[in-house]
């Protein structure tokens, strides 16, 4: 991978965007290794948290790449948004949890990409934004739909139409950051939140993303019959009868199933 770095240790990938001289900018190179890297990811039992974040200490991503898209035609617009959108849809729907670090500048498809990721912990120094209408286009890798369900539609009209960036506690303030930490903290506490999630049942905690991501996307009734039948999954596991016995038998559950 040219523009991605991943380490792993302790079952916790960290996957860095590596393009520093454009503030991690999102090139169709980049979208393309995220969309193989999470694919790789999503089979790989030895990982079951992924931390994504931005090299450097300025920016997570500062939005898709503005060198590649000032002369592309109206179809290569539509190819890169279908790359982005195959990109974040495999971090949407990969098994393991993903917790967006944001460690800067976090604006257009930079906001984007940390809004298919389950969890936004932002830096002190952070910044979110959509200002797409500042170069003539609009939010175009799901902004205009995962903003509208993370923080309403209210808000979201606001932030896409003024172009606004916002700071970090302000994006803690409407939901669109789930903590604010000091820089030099940000990756430790994503590890420590990390290690917690690790530590309970994974198939549990992958059965609930996938219910808590299908259910918002379709009617009440539909969303609760599904959740119905995932509970019921779960009842298939060594996990839950390990669970309710150590629960039982006042002894610390041996939690092992992915
Ligand atoms: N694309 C390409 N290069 C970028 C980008 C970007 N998005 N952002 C920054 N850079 C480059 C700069 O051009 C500069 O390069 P160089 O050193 O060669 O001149 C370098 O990164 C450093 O940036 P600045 O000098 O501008 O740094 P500042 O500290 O002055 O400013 C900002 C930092 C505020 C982040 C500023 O760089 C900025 O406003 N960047 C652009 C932010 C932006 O508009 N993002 C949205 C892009 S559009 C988008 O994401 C749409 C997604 C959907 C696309 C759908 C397509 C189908």
């Amino acid at each position: 991978m040219e523009n991605l770095v991943m380490e792993v240790e302790n079952e916790i990938a960290v996957v860095t965007i590596n393009r520093p001289k454009s503030l991690n900018s999102l090139n169709s190179a980049t979208l393309q290794e995220i969309y193989e890297c999470f694919t790789d990811i999503a089979s790989r039992k030895d990982i079951k948290v992924v931390i994504l974040t931005g090299s450097g200490q300025k920016a997570f991503v500062a939005g898709a790449d503005i060198s590649e898209m000032v002369n592309a035609t109206p179809a290569e617009g539509k190819t890169m948004g279908m790359v982005a959108y195959k990109a974040f849809k495999q971090i949407e729907e990969c098994p393991q949890v993903v917790i967006a670090a944001v460690n800067g500048y976090a604006l257009g498809g930079g906001c984007e990409i940390s809004m298919a990721c389950d969890i936004r912990i932002a830096s002190d120094n952070a910044k979110f934004g959509q200002p797409e209408v500042n170069l003539g286009i609009l939010p175009g890798f799901g902004g205009t739909q995962r903003l509208a369900r993370l923080v309403g539609k209210g808000r979201a009209k606001e932030l896409i139409f003024t172009a606004d960036m916002i700071s970090a506690e302000e994006a803690y303030r409407i939901g669109l950051a789930n903590h604010v930490v000091p820089q030099a903290e940000l990756i430790d506490y994503c590890k420590e939140m990390a290690k917690k999630i690790i530590s309970k049942a994974s198939y549990g905690v992958s059965l609930a993303k996938q219910s808590i991501n299908v259910g918002l996307d379709v009617d009440l009734a539909s969303g609760l019959q599904l959740e119905a039948n995932l509970f019921g999954l779960a009842f298939s596991t060594h996990d839950k009868k390990e669970g309710m016995n150590a629960f039982l038998e006042k002894r610390p559950a041996e939690l092992t199933d992915f």
